[in-house]
């Protein structure tokens, strides 16, 4: 009984928690040999860790549309404790829900700092700095110079 209760009350908390999150629409795949050679061709002196075999894909529009709605980049920067680090792993965590949790998007880590990045279902790779919420072709001067590691 007590079972059926907790049941019950989760599936409407995650109903509720959920139901604010907009849904990508532009929905590709993408499987583990080809993103790791795509990565790997952008960046061949980082270290690549993928977690899954296949990857959804997303259109740039689907993920600025959750950037909105998404607060990380409203968060106060504070050195140690709140810093790029931690706003890249809030950032992945904030899209780390059904059905967002299943795109091609993680950390990424350079020389100087820590952000995200996502490939799109057209196979671009872009950066995104969470602090901010903007999407990149290319790391900015502050950002560092290479890329060290990405973990999809
Ligand atoms: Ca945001």
């Amino acid at each position: 009984m007590v079972d059926a209760i907790i049941r019950i009350l989760r599936s409407i908390l995650c109903k509720t928690n959920n139901s604010y999150l907009p849904e990508p629409t532009s929905i590709g795949e993408i499987d583990n040999p080809e993103l790791y050679k795509l990565l790997k061709e952008l960046f061949p002196d980082a270290t690549i860790f993928l977690s899954d075999k296949t990857y959804k894909t997303c259109s740039l529009s689907d993920i600025t549309t959750f950037l909105k709605q998404d607060m990380t980049n409203k968060i106060g920067y504070e050195d140690e404790l709140f810093d790029c680090d931690d706003f890249s792993y809030r950032l992945m965590g904030q899209f780390s829900v059904k059905p967002w949790s299943a795109l091609a998007f993680g950390i990424c880590w350079t020389d100087k700092h820590a952000l995200n990045c996502f490939v799109d279902y057209t196979r671009k790779f872009r950066f995104i700095e969470p602090q901010s919420d903007e999407t990149q072709d290319t790391l900015k001067t502050w950002q560092g110079t290479k890329v060290l590691l990405i973990i999809m």
